[in-house]
Formats: structure tokens, sequence, C-alpha cells
């Protein structure tokens, strides 16, 4: 279960936030109100939210999940991949000092974000990306089994990051997409496939029992209600817009 959730106010610059989506410009004052019912909808799970200031230094600075990876024993301050990102990291940090005496840190050569780290249990699957490169992947699977976890490396094909195609929805079971419908590394788990034009609903997000399913995506959140899970629309689209998804913009822990 899930006790915290840090998230960061999209900035105005969101505009110039990567993409490769082909959807548009985001829109700033929809992504605001569509981020807050996000936060709304994270504390009706039972998280309390920390709620950073929107910083203009960094326009993908909203997408807090690549920056860090947060357990209930261990913070990794990440290095991102994208250079444009790089330095998003301080400001999560600093915000983490308030709930763990000491972080650990993913250094250079070795970078990683996030979005490629899967938790399922006590054991982490990590994605080698365009983002998350052997050696930033290595130093995480060296934190990760000094404190009693386990961790294996997922080569990437296609998606931007790992949790961009495949999620985990506890109780062994896996929502999936894409290149990880038959992937022989999640062979032991029960697969949920998203439906085959929903791809970007593989982003979903479990919370303490509930799970966060982007708006407009019927058929898999029908799937997921299928298996008697809760399920708790959220409009992502000026998100969308910039390649990111549901659990994208919050670290939770
Ligand atoms: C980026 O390309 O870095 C952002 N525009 C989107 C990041 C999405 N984050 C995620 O999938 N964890």
């Amino acid at each position: 279960m899930f006790r915290h959730a840090i998230v960061r106010k999209p900035c105005r610059n969101l505009v110039r936030g990567i993409s490769t989506a082909l959807l548009g410009k985001p829109d700033y004052e929809q992504a605001l109100r569509q981020h807050a019912a996000y936060v709304d909808a994270l504390r009706s799970c039972g998280l309390e939210v920390v709620v950073l200031e929107a910083d203009e230094s960094y326009p993908d600075s909203t997408f807090v999940e690549d920056t860090a990876v947060v357990t209930e024993k261990i913070a990794v301050i990440s290095n991102p991949g994208a250079p444009s990102r790089r330095g998003e990291e301080g400001s999560i940090a600093e915000a983490l000092k308030s709930f763990f005496s000491s972080l650990e840190y993913i250094k250079p050569p070795g970078t990683l974000e996030g979005g490629d780290v899967m938790r399922a249990g006590d054991h982490f699957y990590i994605g080698l990306s365009q983002r998350t490169n052997r050696e930033g992947a290595n130093q995480l699977v060296q934190i990760l089994e000094k404190s009693g976890y386990a961790a294996s490396l997922v080569p990437l094909e296609h998606v931007l990051h790992l949790k961009t195609g495949v999620v985990y929805l506890e109780n062994k079971k896996l929502l999936a997409a894409g290149e990880f419908i038959a992937h022989p590394v999640f062979k032991e788990y029960h697969l949920i496939p998203a439906a085959v034009d929903e791809l970007y609903a593989a982003n979903s997000l479990w919370v303490n029992g509930w799970v966060l399913v982007p708006a407009g995506f019927n058929k898999t959140r029908r799937a997921i209600e299928n298996l008697g899970y809760s399920v708790k629309t959220v409009d992502v689209s000026e998100f969308r817009k910039l390649d990111g998804g549901l659990s994208c913009l919050s670290l939770r822990f």
C-alpha cells in the first residue's frame, strides 16, 4: 500500500516538452485542471500528496516519476537520460529528504529514468531504453539488491519507457500492450492485454486497490473492471501530447 505521493504542477513551458505523439501542443490551463483532478484522484485513494510548485526551467518537470525510484525502504535519485531533463531531480531529492534519512544516486555515465522501473512485489524490472542505459540499470540493481530486492533487465524495442507498455496491477496481474504481450520475461504473470487500439491505456496505475485509467479508453477500462478492480478514470489528454501518462505524473511510496 502507498501512503505518500509527490507530484509537481505543470509549468507554462510544458508546451516545449519532448514529444513524439503528434497530437499537438498541450493546453496549459487544461493541463493545470487535469493535474489538479489527478491529485484529487490520488487523495481519494488515501494518499497524502506533496504538490511541488511548477519549475519553468524544465518543460517536462511535471513527469516526476522519471526523477527517482522510491520504495518503503529506499529512495534512489535518477540521472535522466534526456539531456533537457537533467537537473529536474535536484528538487525531487530535496522533497524526498523529508521522508528518507539518506538517498542513493544513479551516477554518470549511468542514466536511468523512473518510468523504466516497474515493481512487482519485491522484484523490479528495469527497462533498457533510449533513456536508461545498462550502466544506470546495473547501478540500480546493486542498490536494490543491497536493500533485499531482486531485479532484472528488460531491453525495450519500441516504447519510450518500460511502464509506457506494461504496468503491475498487483496479485500477479500485468496490464500490457505491444511488445510486452508475449514477452518471455513476464510469463509467470497473468497478463491482461490493453485493447489493440488503446495502447496508451497500458499506462494505467494501481493505487491501493483502485486502478486509475486514462479517460476515453473504455475497452481497457472494462477489461480491468472485469477483473474486479474499482476503476477511476482520469483525463490526462494534455500530458499524452507529451508522451506522458498516469504513472509519469507522480512518485508513490
Ligand atoms: C519525456 O519525453 O521525457 C516526457 N515528454 C514524457 C515523460 C513520460 N514519463 C514516463 O513515461 N514515465
